[in-house]
């Protein structure tokens, strides 16, 4: 499996760097953003390194799809969000701080006025853990 060895997603996906894991197949792994920009703010990865968009391959994005859907309705009925976001970023003017492709699936709040660049604010890493166990239960 191709791998970058300076990415922290590959260390992630390697168990290099720890994580709150909420589900994972053979090709994705889904875990919660240490930065989220609301409650339940998770990420899906592939667990294969590719930079963006451009470079994942049709396969493994339609995988990545899929687990961001499953995803989806986990944190839809752990917290019943008024809205939800998948987002996508490609490149620094699009704010991809991480060269690994990843989908943001961002649960929202009426009126929380995010917005698409919002800046990255490390969260509460105890009630992050918590609240994962709660989602995982619906996977
Ligand atoms: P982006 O800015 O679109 O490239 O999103 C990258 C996200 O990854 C950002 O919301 C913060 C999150 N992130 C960065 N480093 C780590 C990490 O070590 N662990 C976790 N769980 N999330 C991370």
């Amino acid at each position: 499996m191709n791998r970058d060895p300076d990415c922290i997603f590959c260390k992630i996906v390697a168990g290099e760097v720890p994580s709150f894991k909420l589900f994972e197949d053979d090709a994705t792994l889904a875990f919660m953003d240490i930065n989220p920009a609301n409650e339940g703010h998770a990420l899906v990865i592939p667990k294969e390194h590719a930079t963006d968009l451009y470079a994942v391959s049709d396969a493994v994005l339609a995988r990545t799809a899929a687990t961001a859907k499953k995803v989806a309705g986990a944190l839809a009925r752990t917290l019943a969000p008024d809205g939800l976001n998948l987002v996508q970023c490609n490149g620094p003017a699009a704010a991809q701080s991480v060269m690994h492709f990843h989908v943001h699936v961002l649960p929202r709040v009426k009126d929380d006025r995010l917005a698409m660049n919002w800046g990255l604010k490390l969260g509460d890493i105890d009630a992050i853990g918590r609240l994962a166990e709660r989602i995982r239960v619906w996977i």
